[in-house]
């Protein structure tokens, strides 16, 4: 197969053609010659429905799974052609953030691993939207991922199915996108939306504006059309081999529910073999017990969906039907087994004729996990609690992890190289073997390698942020970096006051010896989240006051980047040197970004939270910055109560950086985001107290550890510190977490 692609890239003709057209003649060219492994039909297959795939630049990526991408380069070097030139190809962000992006490694480990686990999501036309500054100020632009084509994606048009609304018949045409590995290709199948009246639409946008009726209904309508086209599909796949005889379902198909969003899935099972195939319910609910197994990915209470009666009624009655039987099923149940009371409110699906999703997950799943120690323990103390004291044996826990390949691999050659060249190639096909290099941590030789090519992606990432900013980064300077979405639980703004308490420090002259500092932030901000959007602008107002002020701009830069995606994080995990996460303890289910860096050698300032616990037990608290509440600290100041106008009163350079907000330093342009949030922290709102995330308890904290890192950077003991961190790494990549589900969750 290799040989006949590169044969048919080196036939090209690539004088006078443009980018796009290149793009799609190459990739057209590799297309031609892979086939997509079929499922056998005798074997057990996984499913993986997730409402994003946070995927990225696909190019690259799959002449490198080929094992093809230096001979290509070379090919198109011949031809007078760079490679680089298809970083201009737009990344496919059919994703938010982390749970699109853990969905998209982890298709990626499946096929590595040569397991039959497939993909299904929506392929929708525009993704996660285009982020401008203006004026310092978040702007929204449609993201139109195929404005180059898709020649990576096969519609198969004789296998679009119709789902079914009370109003109305949609075509869900399924797209089908090859995820590489050594001995198979998997598919990762995105459906889209077609037909009459609008039908379209459902597949239009990633995360319609909610905040209207229509936009609920719309995103209803999204969750179904993803479960009911899965769903049919495996039932009908199901029928044709075996009958109707649906005992062995279960042992042919697993279901991972990628949180919420996909729960209806279960109700659509429910329907069609009682409705269809005349399967008894209570067996309909067994044989989808077996089937399905639920992750959650966030305890946040405005995360965990609900559906009103109204709109299931009003959309989908059958599967309303459906939802409303097992919620009587459930409640049987509970006074059969004389559940409290208590406990029976908190499994409840429906309540005062609201469903819970995640409560019909837990109560009909098999299994149900959190994707790092910490979270999945309060999933069982908190959550989930009376779940767990019924059915304890459904909860498990599954550690996040990332794909090797994308994140070291095709981020870091050059680091890749070195390992390459001192325990040999094996660790790319076996990622347990990264771990051999641990016994290179004291040889200064291979300290002083690893340190330059740290410095060497440094300077790429440089290159690259003047490309796309037209800002030079201060040259060697540190390099913190907080990457990843807009939240107020993760703390964006405490990173803020942390930097405008060391500003103020430089200026004053406490900070002798202090070393070129870069803060990098990258994020993106939910349109219609008002607080997150100030926390953007406050910090791009920060950047350009500190820019301006030449006592302290060649010490201190600040730099947000514009339309932080997939592709500019390949850039940042490789360059930077301390991963900043830093969220309020018991929060961050386990963040990813986190195990990015660390994989690249970057040490992590942190929280005792998600898997930065499990990143410090690998690699050694002493080799990283742990700072901060931990979650009983967390959850004693929430019980007993918790003052930060106490402390902001005794902590003058906190109350300083916060009163930045309020006293003419800095403007919103009348918009009234910084006021928002001052008030946030001083004085609550109607839905919290003040200063919700404990931003006050852990910035001293904070600025002490930034401080410390800024001391020890560039020491050897620093460089040895960061090399800990990037040998230690193999356990968090999605390769363990995929073999995990498969064996305690899937049973592949
Ligand atoms: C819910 C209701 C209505 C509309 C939208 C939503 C919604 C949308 C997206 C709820 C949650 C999400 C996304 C959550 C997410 O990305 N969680 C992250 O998952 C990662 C992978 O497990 C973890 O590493 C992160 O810690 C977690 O924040």
């Amino acid at each position: 197969m290799k040989e006949r692609i590169l044969k048919n890239i080196a036939a090209i003709q690539t004088a006078g053609k443009s980018t796009a057209e290149l793009y799609n003649e190459i990739s057209s060219a590799v297309m031609r010659e892979i086939s997509f492994t079929a499922p056998a039909p005798d074997q057990k297959s996984a499913y993986y429905l997730s409402i994003e795939f946070l995927i990225g630049r696909m190019f690259y990526n799959n002449l490198l799974e080929l094992g093809i991408l230096d001979e290509v380069r070379d090919i198109l070097k011949e031809k007078g052609v760079n490679a680089a030139v298809f970083e201009e190809i737009e990344d496919a962000a059919l994703g938010n953030g982390g749970l699109g992006r853990l969905a998209a490694c982890f298709v990626d480990s499946a096929a590595g691993l040569d397991l039959p686990v497939y993909g299904r999501g929506i392929r929708y036309k525009y993704g996660l939207f285009k982020q401008k500054f203006e004026n310092g100020f978040q702007e929204e632009l449609p993201d139109d991922w195929q404005s180059f084509g898709d020649p990576w994606g096969v519609r198969r048009e004789n296998e679009a199915r119709i789902v079914k609304f009370a109003d109305a018949e949609v075509r869900a045409v399924p797209y089908d996108i090859p995820i590489i590995g050594k001995n198979r290709i998997n598919t990762l199948r995105l459906y889209q939306a077609e037909g009459s009246e609008g039908a379209e639409k459902i597949s239009e946008y990633l995360y319609p504006a909610d905040d209207t009726e229509e936009g609920k209904l719309l995103r209803l309508r999204q969750e179904y059309f993803l479960s009911a086209a899965s769903v049919g599909e495996l039932v009908d796949a199901y029928v044709a081999v075996h009958g109707t005889d649906f005992s062995a379902f279960p042992a042919f198909n697993a279901v991972q529910l990628n949180d919420t969003h996909p729960v209806l899935a279960i109700a659509e099972f429910i329907r069609i073999l009682t409705g269809s195939y005349g399967v008894p319910f209570a067996k309909a609910v067994r044989l989808a017990g077996k089937t399905f197994g639920y992750t959650n990915h966030t305890i946040l209470p405005e995360a965990l969906e609900c559906w009103p009666q109204e709109y299931l009624k009003k959309l989908l009655p059958e599967i309303y039907a459906v939802l409303k039987k097992l919620d009587e099923r459930q409640r049987r149940e509970f006074r059969r087994k004389a559940v409290l009371e208590e406990d029976a409110a908190a499994m409840r699906i429906a309540k005062n004729g609201i469903f819970s999703m995640a409560n019909t997950a837990v109560y009909v799943a098999h299994r149900v996990n959190g994707v790092a120690k910490i979270h999945s323990a309060i999933l069982k103390d908190s959550l989930f609690r009376a779940a767990y004291l019924y059915t304890p044996e459904k909860f498990v826990n599954v550690t996040n992890g990332i794909t090797q390949r994308r994140w070291l691999m095709l981020c870091n050659e050059e680091l890749s190289a070195l390992i390459d060249s001192k325990i040999g190639t094996g660790w790319r096909g076996d990622i347990g073997l990264l771990s051999e290099m641990k016994k290179f941590r004291k040889e200064d030789t291979v300290l002083a390698e690893f340190a330059q090519i740290k410095s060497k992606k440094k300077e790429q990432l440089a290159e690259y942020v003047y490309r796309k900013e037209g800002i030079r980064l201060l040259p060697d300077a540190i390099v913190y970096a907080q990457v990843k979405r807009l939240h107020e639980y993760k703390r964006q703004l405490m990173t803020a006051f942390a930097i405008l308490e060391i500003y103020e420090k430089l200026k004053s002259g406490e900070l002798a010896g202090f070393k070129p500092t870069v803060f990098l932030f990258g994020a993106k901000s939910a349109p219609a989240y008002f607080r997150a959007k100030g926390i953007i602008k406050f910090i791009n107002e920060i950047a350009k006051k500190i820019a301006g002020d030449e006592s302290v701009n060649k010490k201190l830069q600040v730099v947000f980047v514009t339309d932080y995606n997939v592709s500019y994080a390949e850039k940042i995990v490789a360059g930077a040197d301390v991963s900043l996460q830093v969220s309020t303890a018991g929060l961050e289910a386990s963040g990813t970004g986190n195990m990015k860096f660390m994989m690249n050698g970057a040490v992590t300032c942190g929280t005792m939270d998600g898997a930065n616990i499990e990143i410090v037990e690998q690699a050694g608290r002493e080799n990283n910055y742990i700072f901060g509440a931990e979650v009983d600290e967390i959850d004693s100041l929430r019980r007993n109560g918790y003052d930060p106008n106490a402390i902001l009163a005794q902590d003058g350079a906190a109350r300083r950086a916060i009163e930045t907000l309020v006293d003419g330093t800095f403007d919103d342009g009348g918009r009234g985001y910084f006021r928002e949030l001052y008030d946030s922290l001083t004085v609550g709102a109607s839905w919290h107290k003040p200063d919700h995330y404990f931003i006050l308890r852990d910035l001293p904290d904070y600025v002490e550890k930034l401080l410390l890192i800024n001391r020890e950077a560039g020491t050897h003991e620093f460089t040895q510190k960061q090399f800990a961190n990037a040998v230690s790494s193999a356990y968090f990549s999605s390769d363990r977490s995929i073999r995990e589900y498969a064996e305690n969750i899937w049973e592949l």
